[in-house]
């Protein structure tokens, strides 16, 4: 067939482009900064020797980075056709090529500055996709090339060109159409993102203050989790693919349902207000015992209390339907956001507006509560109700309807499976109740009583304690286990516990070993 010639390098561009359409959407979607290409031409810029690069500036002047994002391409595309030539004799001669320009991306990818295994993403379904491509649309031409190996055996001349490339025109004309598509989605998604981060960081919060971990909060133990957790080493847990990008000016809330007066409040009106502050832990039912889904920051925000007592609460409303920007609901107990406790819509997360993916701009934090009844993010809309008559997005799934925090407690210190030298050392974590606070952490080594440990004193009952023991350690292996006593003199339990539906139980048990 004659447009063989042709169709195999043909194949092998379609197929490239429509990789690098999807590493390029994934990228914005998951607003990764930069493309798998754009990381390419930068690795080049780093790896040009100065003075090259130098001239090369000069002589492009502000064009250079834009000129060299085009040659990479430029380069990408004319190894894509002969991948695609290849393919014609050998898939694995391809396939080995692309895998090539894989790893050159993924190492561009690594050796740029703040990158991570999530950044590696698009680099691997962009590959991915070269692959899938690649056999879709050279299947016709390989079932032609069959074809005609047959025919040159018997003689005769049965198979038809045209319909092979009417089925390769087809395919690599639906292929090219999805790529552009999705490129273009992916510019419109990554571009409102980018406009969102840069109202974020230009925004000032008159009420926000800087956090100031209490000295007494910390306990001075390497290894223990910091108390503060740093934003961007938070935990993230939603189900949202592409987290809602949202301009503080397109943010308004709207409180309703059995109130004597509708309330809808915009984001300008809402940092006016008077703000709380305080430094609340929030965690995730999801946490196994030991787990890490859990974390501890200095939240500002405006009091929840105050806004429902002027939309005013009518008898008989015993929960708050809250939802989100990306429709995800959870149904919060009345009584803990009126309470005491100062639930909060928060605005700010450690002192600086919420990172997108915590909830930008707003999101409510309630201490004492699992996230999943309580701490919706991009929240928009708030209407107060009855828990018999609503159903939220896990309470649907077969989790609990309440979900208040179960007190637990973690080894940080050693780790599980660690290596520690023998004779006295030190141990240590954290402990947490959520509003009723930590009286006292004990631990029991290789199954002896339980040994008082030290605790810090956070000031607050909202957030955890650290504690940290000394111990004296044999050579040769060991366990130890951990439990925490509430302030109403409660203590952890030892029942181990799933974590459906309402949260695990148990103590956190260790095993180590120590050498001389
Ligand atoms: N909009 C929205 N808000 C949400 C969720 C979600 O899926 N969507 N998950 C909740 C759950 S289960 C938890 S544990 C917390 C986690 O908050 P973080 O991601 O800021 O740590 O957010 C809560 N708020
Ligand atoms: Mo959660």
């Amino acid at each position: 067939m004659r447009t063989n010639r042709y169709a195999w390098p043909l194949a092998g561009l379609v197929a490239g482009g429509a990789g690098l359409a999807t590493s390029y959407f994934v990228a914005m979607a998951l607003s990764i900064r930069e493309s798998p290409v754009v990381a390419i031409a930068e690795a080049v810029i780093r790896l040009t020797p100065g003075a090259l690069a130098e001239k090369a500036v000069q002589t492009l002047g502000h064009h250079d980075k834009p000129f060299l994002v085009a040659v990479v391409l430029v380069l990408t595309c004319l190894v894509f056709a002969w991948a695609g030539r290849l393919a014609a004799r050998s898939s694995w001669a391809s396939g080995a090529v692309l895998a090539v320009l894989a790893v050159l991306a993924g190492a561009a990818v690594a050796t740029r500055h703040g990158t991570g295994l999530s950044d590696q993403v698009p680099v691997v379904v962009g590959f991915v996709t070269w692959l899938v491509a690649l056999s879709v649309l050279t299947e016709p031409l390989r079932r032609a090339a069959a074809r005609t190996a047959v025919d040159t055996g018997t003689g005769q001349t049965s198979y038809d060109g045209s319909q092979t490339r009417r089925a390769f025109v087809l395919r690599a004309g639906t292929m090219a159409a999805l790529a552009v598509t999705l490129g273009v989605v992916g510019r419109v998604v990554g571009r409102g993102r980018r406009q969102v981060e840069q109202a974020r960081s230009l925004l000032r919060l008159a009420g926000v203050t800087q956090p100031l971990v209490p000295a007494k909060a910390r306990i001075g133990l390497d290894g223990v989790s910091p108390w503060m957790t740093p934003a961007d080493g938070f935990y993230r847990i939603d189900t949202s693919i592409v987290a809602p990008a949202i301009q503080p000016s397109d943010w308004q809330l709207r409180i309703h349902g059995l109130v004597d007066r509708e309330v809808v409040i915009t984001f300008d009106e809402l940092v006016a207000r008077k703000f709380t502050e305080d430094w609340i832990t929030l965690n995730c039912v999801s946490n196994p015992v030991g787990g890490d889904l859990i974390g501890n920051a200095w939240w500002s925000g405006v009091r929840l209390a105050d806004l429902l007592a002027e939309a005013g609460v009518q008898a008989g409303a015993d929960a708050v339907l809250q939802t989100s920007d990306d429709g995800w609901t959870c149904g919060t107990p009345l009584s803990a956001l009126t309470d005491a406790r100062d639930a909060i819509l928060a605005v700010a997360m450690n002192g600086k507006p919420l990172p997108i993916d915590h909830g930008f701009p707003v999101r409510t934090v309630v201490p004492g509560l699992y996230g999943y009844v309580s701490a919706c993010k991009w929240v928009v809309d708030m209407e107060v109700t009855r828990f018999a008559k609503i159903s939220a997005f896990w309470t649907e799934r077969g989790w609990g309807e309440k979900g208040p925090v179960k007190m637990s407690s973690r080894i940080d210190v050693p780790r599980s499976g660690d290596q520690v030298a023998a004779g006295s050392g030190r141990v240590g974590g954290v402990a947490w109740a959520q509003h009723s606070g930590i009286s006292a952490v004990e631990y029991a080594l290789d199954g002896g009583d339980w040994q008082p440990a030290e605790i810090s004193s956070p000031g607050t009952d909202d957030a955890w304690v650290q504690w940290a023991a000394t111990v004296d350690l044999d050579q040769g292996d060991h366990t130890m286990r951990v439990r925490a006593t509430d302030k109403t003199g409660l203590v952890q339990t030892g029942v181990e516990r799933d974590v459906l539906p309402d949260g695990s139980t148990g103590w956190h048990t260790i095993g180590f070993s120590a050498k001389a």
